[in-house]
């Protein structure tokens, strides 16, 4: 397991590298999100969903905890075992009401959290085990598109597939059907997908939550200077940078921005690069997109799923939806 661990960290850092190299080289420069979860990214986005302004978390807390018997009802449908594999657990704040509620119930499931953050990983496997420590449990440190690659292999429980928190809405579009028709390829007739999605509403309400008072959003995007400066050697001046986040209505996107204050050089010594930045000049970091529900039955109907449910919160803010395979 350490060797394994090791092996991934690696592999990260290699990513890392990759991701610097290329991303500031882009015009407009660019860096993937899935880069903010270092152990730092990953508390600031635990302090992020408690805020008062980031409605996503408390709107999905309400649809899981409304709707889990109803959960409970679909997913045990066909009297078979499940085996609930979330990608992107975090630290699954949500799915314990799920994991409570199923145990309460005496279901019989299996539980394989997937995530790219190993320090988030780490923390959820102590508390489930501490909370449930019959609850069979098969973590993955990975990201969503390696830990596609295991799913088909195992037995004859039905798959629940947990894609909570609108982590869907860091995808482009044509990435979101990709990753759908993927897990359409690896999954088998009558097995489930449960997303989470984050919907389209006053654009207000949207921007507010990336635009937080206490400034953890913008804590957030700039603690990946600070995980570059650690991990590459690199001598960004996070006080010389700025966060800057829109949300268009139009097309639904929430797009995250670190703005240079002032024309400077940064010197990345485990790169051997020198990247130069003008005044105002922007690296994009993050696309948190918002949907509608037409754009949701578009997305199942393109990779061959069914959307056999919708639970939503009393003011339409967030959808979980079901599609079955
Ligand atoms: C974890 C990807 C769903 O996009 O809302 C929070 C991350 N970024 N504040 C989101 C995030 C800025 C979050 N997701």
């Amino acid at each position: 397991m350490d060797d394994v661990e090791t092996t991934i960290r690696d592999s990260d850092a290699d990513a890392l590298a990759e991701e610097v190299r290329t991303g500031l080289q882009k015009t407009p420069k660019a860096l993937s999100s899935r880069f903010f979860y270092d152990a730092e990214g990953s508390r600031i986005f635990a302090e992020i969903m408690r805020s008062p302004e980031y409605y996503l978390t408390r709107s999905e807390y309400d649809v899981l905890d409304t709707y889990k018997a109803d959960l409970l009802r679909l997913i045990t449908s066909d009297n078979r075992p499940f085996e609930l594999v979330e990608l992107g657990a975090g630290d699954g704040l949500k799915t314990k009401i799920l994991l409570g509620f199923f145990d309460s119930q005496r279901a019989d499931f299996t539980y394989a959290p997937v995530d790219i953050s190993a320090d988030a990983l780490e923390g959820l496997v102590v508390d489930v085990r501490k909370q449930w420590p019959d609850l069979p449990l098969n973590p993955r440190h990975d990201d969503y598109f390696s830990a596609l690659e295991h799913l088909s292999s195992e037995t004859d429980s039905r798959k629940v597939v947990l894609f909570l928190g609108s982590n869907i809405g860091n995808f482009a579009p044509d990435e979101a059907i990709a990753f759908y028709q993927q897990l359409h390829d690896r999954l088998k007739p009558g097995d489930i997908v449960l997303t989470g999605f984050d919907l389209q509403k006053n654009p207000a309400v949207i921007h507010a939550a990336y635009n937080d008072r206490q400034g953890l959003t913008r804590a957030f995007n700039l603690n990946l200077l600070r995980r570059i400066n650690r991990d590459l050697e690199a001598d960004f001046d996070l006080a010389a940078f700025d966060h800057y986040e829109t949300y268009s209505p139009e097309t639904g996107e929430a797009r995250s921005y670190l703005v240079s204050q002032k024309t400077q050089i940064i010197d990345i010594r485990a790169l051997g690069m020198r990247v130069p930045f003008q005044e105002g000049e922007i690296i994009h970091t993050e696309i948190s997109r918002k949907f509608n529900r037409s754009q949701i039955e578009h997305l199942a109907q393109q990779t061959g799923f069914s959307l056999t449910s919708w639970f939503s919160d009393d003011k339409g803010y967030f959808a979980d939806v079901i599609f079955t395979r």
